[in-house]
């Protein structure tokens, strides 16, 4: 081919090469982390005015020597990433919130979330405070990549971590929130902080994700805490040696088809699963699981529909080979007729 034939093609490749970005329509391998520029893990996923943000944990790489009681989990600050389609890679868009600006953090800002309303958008994080326990904070800002401006304190009556928010139909809010072992709920069975605290074992009922009303502030609960149930099918409660359904970590809440689900980490048995309830208080009933066990220790996920599909964001550690540094991916969520989740098999599930 003469050099002003090429010249001649050039326009034509570069379109080519291009034209999966332009219209949205390229594809990404399923399983592919959704970015690799940091490493990010407890995907919570919003569609805020019709494009979808994700609001994750952001791991750290340090050179610390860690007790390993989930201090390894040592982050300091929230990136928010975007998504233009379901396909695209995310777009990292820089740092939203850090931890020297929120006054009364001490370390480890773990899974956030993120809600809006009236045109504020809310990101709530658990971190520990000075005097190493969890606490639930929350910062808001105009846009919904922030950078958000922290209040002064934690949410009042707030302990332990892993918040999920969800803004019902009604427009009403409910965080659900809670965490065993490095979470520390098993220290506020008694309704203060006890260090002594242990989880309950063998046939004991095992310990639920808490849920608490926000007020119209969304910074503040509007009425007390209280204790999801988590029942088997015939209305018994899960017991605390039931590791393969029982609540650990990670709770998320959605609606769909009128019905709520319950969704969350069974931490030592590494599985997602979910329950699912006619009331948002519960108590919930146990269904199944979404999604087996990961690369890394942690297991971590959010539902959300976008254009017309269900996704489930979740995140691994198959590229670092360390439970501390993750990456997040999604792929695309299927019910049955019934209402019951179709369990995800990520290597599999194409995301289009
Ligand atoms: O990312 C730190 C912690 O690991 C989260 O808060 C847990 O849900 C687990 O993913």
């Amino acid at each position: 081919m003469t050099l002003a034939k090429q010249a001649l093609l050039l326009p034509f490749a570069l379109l080519a090469m291009l034209l999966p970005t332009l219209t949205g329509c390229e594809k990404r391998t399923p399983g592919t982390p959704l970015i690799t520029s940091i490493w990010t893990a407890d995907p919570s996923a919003h569609v805020f005015a019709g494009k979808l943000y994700i609001y994750p944990s952001h791991d750290l790489e340090k050179n610390k020597a860690y007790k390993g009681d989930g201090d390894q989990y040592d982050m300091e600050d929230y990136h928010v990433l975007s998504l233009k389609s379901p396909s695209a890679n995310a777009i990292d868009t820089g740092e939203a919130l850090n931890m020297k600006d929120v006054p009364w953090a001490g370390s480890q800002m773990w899974a956030p979330d993120a809600a809006t309303k009236n045109g504020t958008y809310y990101l709530y994080f658990p971190a520990k405070d000075k005097d190493g326990i969890f606490r639930i904070g929350v910062a808001s800002a105009t846009t919904p990549t922030g950078p958000f401006k922290a209040n002064a304190t934690p949410i009042e009556g707030s302990f332990s971590m892993d918040p999920a928010v969800l803004v019902d139909t009604d427009g009403s809010a409910y965080m659900v929130f809670g965490g065993l072992w490095g979470g520390q709920l098993e220290r506020w069975q008694t309704g203060t902080y006890d260090t002594a605290g242990q989880a309950p074992t063998g046939a004991a009922n095992a310990l639920g994700p808490r849920i608490a009303k926000l007020d119209g502030t969304m910074t503040a609960f509007d009425g007390p805490v209280s204790e999801i149930s988590i029942v088997d099918a015939s209305g018994k409660p899960l017991r605390a040696s039931d590791e393969r359904r029982r609540f650990f970590e990670g709770a998320w809440l959605h609606k769909y088809k009128g019905k709520y689900y319950l969704s969350y980490s069974t931490g030592t048995s590494h599985l997602l699963a979910y329950a699912t309830s006619d009331t948002v208080m519960g108590p919930y009933t146990f269904q199944g699981t979404i999604l087996d066990p990961v690369a890394g220790w942690t297991t971590h996920h959010s539902i959300v529909e976008w254009k017309g599909k269900w996704y489930l964001f979740y995140h691994d550690a198959s590229l670092s080979k360390k439970d501390n540094l993750r990456t997040v991916k999604m792929a695309e969520l299927f019910y049955e007729k019934d209402g019951t989740i179709r369990k995800v098999t990520p290597n599999k599930a194409p995301v289009k």
